[in-house]
């Protein structure tokens, strides 16, 4: 049957199961808004701009393990996504991007609003389309859905020319994708797999590296399962949070510039490291030269382009992480690793990397402990980017999977506010707390009208310091205390909260803290709490630029100062 590109477009869609767009319209899709209202299943989301778009497709799919949809016009709606599909690109989340394009006959003639979208994405997705056949439009999307959401996830474009959204073509859905090029290796190499689980058998102090592909791969248990069966010690990168539940006994916390300074010394101590669906990232790392200078490095991935590229590894495994931990776990023999362990206790111990200082003051990091204290952790955290984000991945305790969500490797600044949209619209049976930045928020601060337009009932806490905080801390310690461009004038965020008819609280001292986040928790609707926090509270531990993990600092020490 003959059906116009916009129909087939919304067929496909339906066909793969999607529930929620992410857009705004304009011109170039303008025959596509029109006909949305015929396919009532797909709830179409208005937001106030493109990159809030993305980033809400980004947090959506990262909350449901499902690919997330952006929406955009042409010419500037299409560029407004390109930081939220990089973002979804550089974290691996499948969002499936569909922008206008002019029509074909325009296209070449800088037309209005014509922009070379597929051009501008290419470094940016794991796959981009130009749709010049409406014929093959519901193969696109099809292939689309399949590139994006199979082996490493990643964004995938879809540019459709006006016309071709007008046109009409016989639809007829593909049963399967036909892709001879795209190979995914899902099963680890036997032989590699049977060599990996003989070191871990032999290993003496060995270390779980997890990243963010236990997640994506849903390998909670064999995880697990690995550490329980072998005694392991785990740390995990920043996305690796919630792969491992934080409060088991295994569990050592974050590695890298910010991370614990026992889950750095355990790495920097291993004879073995066993990595994750991570790819050693430089945050992860710090100095590569000395990093695990001890240890065997065992790497699973599923990408093959990760593997040697920013550490050299002794054994790879190219393969899906649930495969390949399920392979390995029948090899695995149980071992105690009493010593190792009872040294990685007294590390803990001997560096209390994450106490929270007992005084008047308005910690952000109190702020944050105290929301896991009201929430037991039964939630999902969006963080913006900086110190939040850090405080957020620190002393928040992430027992639950997909419970961590948060801008890693773009660490783009206004992720927050519309990532927690799209987590809430694809959990909305789960509380969601969105940890802002006083920076990052105002970046993307019109989606509040998004919240309210939709009802969601989003919980914000900005961490307000007044600050762009990370940057006052970098040219504190590294800039001999030289603050540039670093203050902040701020509105006044309960206003501003109102204005948009979310009600809100400020909280400027300590024993207000409990009180405000139970009043938001109890509020049936979305809620603004603007934590006044201590303006230049720093984040520790952190490994200095150019420094390896061995270098973890932990306690703020004037001498820090004068050395850079
Ligand atoms: C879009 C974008 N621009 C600039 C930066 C550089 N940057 C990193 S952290 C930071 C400060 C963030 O300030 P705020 O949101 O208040 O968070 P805080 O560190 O104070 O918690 C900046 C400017 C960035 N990461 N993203
Ligand atoms: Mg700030």
């Amino acid at each position: 049957m003959k059906k116009t590109g916009a129909q087939i477009l919304c067929e496909s869609l339906i066909k793969e199961g999607v529930e929620v767009i992410f857009g705004i319209p304009g011109g170039a899709v303008l025959p596509l808004y029109d006909t949305l209202p015929q396919y009532p299943q797909l709830r179409h989301i208005l937001v106030r701009h493109e990159q809030g778009a993305a980033y809400a497709a980004d947090g959506y799919a990262r909350a449901t393990h499902k690919a997330g949809v952006c929406l955009a016009t042409s010419g500037p709606g299409a560029t407004n996504l390109v930081t939220g599909i990089a973002n979804a690109y550089m974290d691996s989340s499948p969002i499936i991007g569909i922008t206008g394009q002019v029509a074909r006959p325009f296209i070449g003639q800088d037309a209005f609003q014509e922009i070379d979208m597929t051009g501008i994405t290419l470094p940016i997705t794991k796959h981009n389309y130009l749709v010049t056949d409406t014929g093959e439009l519901a193969r696109i999307v099809k292939e689309a859905f399949y590139i994006a959401q199979t082996g490493r996830p990643g964004p995938v474009l879809i540019d459709i020319p006006k016309d071709v959204q007008q046109e009409e073509a016989e639809f007829v859905y593909p049963e399967k994708v036909a892709l001879p090029g795209y190979k995914i290796f899902s099963q680890g190499h036997s032989i590699q797999v049977k060599r990996a689980a003989r070191l871990i058998n032999e290993a003496e102090k060995p270390v779980i590296l997890a990243g963010r592909g236990v997640i994506i791969s849903q390998a909670y248990d064999e995880l697990k399962e690995l550490a329980e069966k072998a005694q392991i010690p785990i740390v995990s990168t920043l996305l690796g949070i919630g792969s491992f539940p934080e409060n088991h006994i295994l569990n050592f916390g974050m590695l890298g510039i910010h991370g614990t300074a026992y889950a750095n010394l355990a790495v920097q101590n291993a004879d073995l490291l066993i990595a994750i669906g991570m790819r050693f990232d430089d945050r992860a790392t710090a100095n590569t030269s000395g990093f695990a200078p001890l240890a065997h490095i065992i790497h699973i991935d599923i990408d093959p382009a990760e593997i040697g590229k920013n550490v050299p590894v002794d054994t790879p495994i190219v393969g899906d992480v649930k495969n390949v931990l399920q392979a390995m776990n029948k090899e695995i023999e149980r071992r105690d690793h009493l010593d190792w362990l009872s040294q990685l206790d007294q590390w803990r111990y001997e560096h209390p990397s994450l106490e929270i200082e007992e005084n008047d003051k308005l910690l952000p990091q109190y702020v944050i402990r105290q929301i896991y204290e009201a929430t037991q952790g039964d939630a999902i955290v969006v963080t913006g980017i900086g110190q939040n984000q850090m405080w957020a991945a620190q002393h928040f305790v992430y027992t639950k999977p997909d419970s961590f969500i948060s801008s890693g490797g773009l660490g783009s600044m206004g992720f927050e506010l519309p990532g927690a949209i799209g987590a809430k619209v694809g959990c909305p049976e789960k509380m969601v707390w969105c940890i802002a930045g006083d920076g990052g928020f105002q970046m993307t601060i019109q989606e509040l009208a998004t919240i309210t337009q939709e009802n969601l009932a989003v919980k914000i806490a900005i961490i307000n310091n007044g600050y762009l905080g990370m940057i006052r801390q970098w040219q504190e310690l590294f800039y001999k205390h030289r603050y540039v461009a670093a203050k902040l004038w701020n509105p006044d965020f309960v206003k501003i909260a109102e204005a948009y008819d979310i009600p809100g609280t400020r909280v400027k001292h300590r024993e207000e803290v409990i009180s405000a986040i139970q009043k938001a928790i109890d509020y049936p609707g979305p809620f603004l709490i603007d934590f006044v926090v201590e303006p230049e509270e720093n984040v520790y531990p952190i490994v200095p630029p150019g420094e390896s993990l061995s270098k973890t600092l932990e306690i703020p020490k004037p001498a820090i100062v004068d050395r850079y």
